[in-house]
This record gives C-alpha cells, sequence and structure tokens, in this order.
C-alpha cells in the first residue's frame, strides 16, 4: 500500500530516496548483465547504444578520466526483455504509480556508469532534454548498482527546485551535450548529498535540479535510470515519442 506521507514528501522536496529497496539477490542479475556490456562495449545487443567518456571537449581535457571508458548506455529497456521485466516490478510501480498517476510508460531508459576517475554530471533537469507535458508527469527512477558515496559520485538535489518550472538553458562550450540551467537570481536552496546502498531507488521529479561529483575513488559506481511518464503524458521534441521505451498501462 503507498503511503501518502511519500508524496507529500516528494511533493515538498522533488526527491524521495527509497533506501535498499531491492536486496542483493533481486540485483545480482542485472549487475551481471551491466558488467557484460561494460566489458564488451564494442557488441551491445541489438538496439543498445553505448557513450564512452572522451566523447566532448571537456572530457577530453580531463586528466582523470581514461578516454575510453564506457559512461553512459541507452533504451536497454526498449529492445531487452529482462530490462522491461526489472521496470516493471511491482515494488517500483507501486511508488511510480503513487508519485505520479495510476497510468503509466517507461518514457525513456539510460544507464550512467563513473569509472574510477569518472567525471561529473553538472547540475542539470531532465525535462529540460525531455520536454513531457504536463510537467510533474515525469519522475526519475535512479537505481543505484553499487553504493553511491559521497567520494564516488552520489546523486545531489537542489530540494523544492523542481517547483520554479524547467528553466531556460545555456550550452556548455566545453560539454556541448550539457544543458546548464540559468537560474538567474533566483536563491536556491544547498544541495542535499544522497549517499545510499546499493539497490537503493531514488526518485526525482523531472524539473528538480540535480547533479553527481566526480568519481574520486578507483571503483566504478553504476546506476541503471528509468524515466516513467503517465501513459498519456508526451513530449514538445516529437522524436522522443517515436521512441518510447516501454508502454506498461
Ligand atoms: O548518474 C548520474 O551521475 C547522474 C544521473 C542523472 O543525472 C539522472 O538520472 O538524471
Amino acid at each position: 500500500m503507498f503511503d501518502p506521507t511519500l508524496r507529500k514528501n516528494y511533493d515538498r522536496d522533488g526527491f524521495l530516496i527509497a533506501e535498499a529497496l531491492f536486496d542483493n539477490s533481486e540485483m545480482n542479475e542485472i549487475r551481471r548483465r551491466i558488467d557484460t556490456l561494460i566489458a564488451e562495449p564494442d557488441h551491445p545487443p541489438e538496439g543498445v547504444t553505448v557513450g564512452r567518456e572522451g566523447n566532448t571537449a571537456g572530457d577530453r581535457q580531463s586528466s582523470l578520466a581514461r578516454d575510453d571508458s564506457v559512461r553512459s548506455a541507452a533504451f536497454l529497456v526498449r529492445f531487452l526483455p529482462f530490462f522491461q521485466d526489472f521496470a516493471r516490478q511491482a515494488k517500483l510501480l507501486e511508488l511510480v504509480r503513487g508519485l505520479i498517476g495510476p497510468r503509466i510508460k517507461v518514457f525513456r531508459d539510460q544507464a550512467l556508469f563513473k569509472p574510477p576517475g569518472g567525471q561529473a554530471k553538472p547540475p542539470h533537469q531532465d525535462q529540460s532534454y525531455f520536454l513531457v507535458e504536463p510537467a510533474d508527469e515525469l519522475v526519475t527512477a535512479w537505481i543505484a548498482l553499487d553504493a553511491a558515496t559521497t567520494e564516488n559520485g552520489c546523486m545531489c538535489y537542489i530540494p523544492g527546485s523542481h517547483r520554479h518550472g524547467v528553466f531556460p538553458i545555456n550550452k556548455d562550450p566545453k560539454r556541448p551535450v550539457h544543458h546548464v540551467p540559468d537560474t538567474g537570481k533566483l536563491a536556491l536552496p544547498d544541495p542535499v548529498r544522497c549517499p545510499v546502498a546499493a539497490g537503493s531507488v531514488i526518485f526525482h521529479h523531472g524539473c528538480t535540479l540535480h547533479f553527481s561529483d566526480d568519481n574520486r575513488t578507483d571503483t566504478w559506481r553504476k546506476a541503471v535510470i528509468f524515466h516513467y511518464a503517465t501513459a498519456d503524458a508526451c513530449s514538445a521534441n516529437e522524436r522522443l515519442n517515436q521512441e518510447v521505451s516501454l508502454e506498461i498501462d
């Protein structure tokens, strides 16, 4: 049964932590599959795309990151039944439905990895990329495959920032793929760092400003990310509507 205080906290902060939602036995197979993808990045399953550290000018200037490290993957849910089943698990869907509504889909999916020395992800809002309307009907489920710590680049959130809607963006010439929100003179609270155990899920509103720091450890920090939306929500970017990962309801 979904506890309504969770929704209240999510509405207030723009994020919600479900600590250790999955235990080790439930995480083993997804970890194994992601480790295989990272070990064999030149041969991803059909339809799945892989991104590497070193793809942008800023990446190339980084002395920390190994240029060929795998940094991301996309469309695991869209193309692979194992990930579809994972994204449909009752424990996840109960929370997603409690946060955004009863009829849902996986609008987009990705996996983000920080190799040892891997770079920070600058502050951004998911909705500045996805442009899903209504704006409140997109929630990201960030699933920790490893313990995420303040040293290896855990998620960090600006509480309440989702209430300001989607900010205008600037492009960072060094890292042009990143949308840098222009928050003007707005006084925003300090970020909240969210270290979590492996198997934890952090849900965040599509307009919540968030970022993650460099990985200053010698081990990987990996996460799988499902961006859920309500069944009828649509993006203003028609291409994204054509690439929906998984219809559920
Ligand atoms: O995993 C990260 O470091 C960043 C993830 C993120 O920005 C997101 O899930 O929207």
